[in-house]
């Protein structure tokens, strides 16, 4: 009985929640995007020393409203290696787990980087980092990966009881992975749990990488994205020491509430060679100020801990926001952005993504890189792009696919990371 009602509760929680939602195009304001190329002096930006002034700008708007900017902390950092046997795919590839240790006085963070590498080619290996939802063990069935000990989002189905990962979980998220994909292409890959760096549960800041401070953050500093963002530089210390990589060819992707890590490390750290952005929507790639699917409002009332608090402000206030996404998509020129949306994935605003993608193309310019040449969403199933930009939109579901990573295997080969 209690089991029903609670079940009733939440039905009825989820369709208020929803219905409350825009999905409908002509619903969505008019509203004024913030211009990327006015400086805060009101002078326009010409070339690209007035951008890097322009830039530096934009960065703390987004850090101060937005994502929170990282404290100042001293941390003391060491790692230590241990090979995979990984026989399934040894002839092809070596695999192994770096795990990271982050120490001070307040703590330990312990970051296990799930590295995979090809064997087939010669010369430093090009790789994409991405951060994992269920933990590595999820990524890819090899019995030998650390199972996480972390909190972890998901259900039975996944392998995941009470937020605990189990064997069940092993290769559960396999789909998302491509292993023999990105291998065969002759691209390696990073993959780390996001709950290493942060759970993902608003406790206050007192667990992952927050816990190394005495305090929580002021209401300008990290949120658990922010957190992630900062715990991807984190990896890519590693990943440009490791000889055996090509630190300047490393592609941070993200799905989901990780895009939107992935897009905000893209931002501030500008040894990534190409940012992916997929399904990642408010917060993401998404103009704020379309409010349609999910909203500022709507993301900060279910995960008040993902951004700073000062972000809470713009609930229903999107038009205040002194920064829109496109201003986001314009901090990672002029290295390379991949935007994906599914057709399915109304809630994370392919339109929306897709604009803001579209509307960063004069910094790109600025760099001497053309602009996507149109402005309205492109036909599902149809991927375009610049030297520097990327879209698709996918036919199904929010997810990440086979087909999506075949996309950005694509790309990263047509801008020259896979050579
Ligand atoms: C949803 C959230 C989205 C997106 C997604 C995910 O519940 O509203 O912003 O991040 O989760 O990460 O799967």
């Amino acid at each position: 009985m209690q089991k029903q009602f609670i079940v009733l509760f939440f039905i009825l929680q989820t369709s208020w929640s929803m219905s409350a939602q825009n999905y409908d195009e002509s619903m969505v304001p008019s509203y004024t995007l913030p211009e990327l190329l006015i400086d805060t002096a009101g002078n326009q930006v010409q070339s690209v020393a007035e951008w890097e002034n322009r830039r530096g700008q934009i960065l703390s708007l987004f850090e101060q409203h937005m994502y929170g900017r990282v404290p100042d902390f001293a941390y003391q950092t060491s790692h230590t290696t241990r090979v995979l046997d990984a026989a399934d795919i040894a002839e092809n590839a070596t695999q192994e787990e770096v795990t990271i240790a982050l120490e001070n006085e307040y703590g330990q963070v312990q970051i296990i980087i799930l590295l995979t590498l090809p064997k087939n080619r010669s010369g430093k290996v090009p790789v994409f980092l991405g951060l994992n939802f269920q933990g590595n063990q999820a990524t890819y069935p090899n019995p030998e990966i650390t199972l996480t000990s972390n909190y972890v989002i998901g259900g039975d189905q996944l392998g995941i009881q009470n937020n605990k990962a189990t064997e069940e979980s092993r290769g559960a998220r396999a789909s998302r992975w491509p292993l023999d994909l990105i291998l065969s292409k002759g691209y390696g890959l990073a993959t780390v749990h996001c709950g290493d760096i942060d759970p993902d549960f608003d406790d206050g800041f007192k667990n992952g990488v927050h816990a190394l401070l005495p305090e929580a953050p002021a209401s300008d500093q990290w949120g658990t994205v922010a957190a992630w963002a900062w715990g991807l530089s984190r990896v890519m210390d590693y990943l440009v020491y490791d000889g055996r990589i090509d630190g300047e060819k490393v592609a941070v992707i993200g799905h989901s509430r990780l895009g939107k890590a992935a897009l905000w490390a893209g931002a501030i750290d500008q040894r990534f060679a190409l940012v992916i952005s997929n399904d990642s929507g408010c917060g993401g790639a998404a103009l704020s100020r379309r409010q349609f699917g999910e909203t500022v409002e709507a993301i900060n009332d279910r995960f008040p801990h993902w951004f700073c608090s000062n972000f809470h402000q713009y609930n229903q206030l999107e038009n205040q926001l002194p920064v829109d996404q496109h201003m986001l998509m314009a901090l990672i020129a002029p290295r390379a952005v991949y935007v994906a949306s599914a057709t399915e994935d109304q809630w994370a605003d392919p339109k929306g993504e897709y604009t803001s993608l579209y509307l960063a193309g004069p910094v790109f310019n600025l760099f001497g890189f053309k602009t996507l040449e149109q402005d309205q969403l492109p036909p599902a199933d149809t991927p375009i792009g610049t030297d520097r930009q990327a879209y698709h939109l996918r036919t199904g579901k929010h997810d990440l696919t086979p087909y999506d990573w075949q996309q950005y295997l694509d790309f990263a080969d047509h801008i020259g990371i896979g050579r």
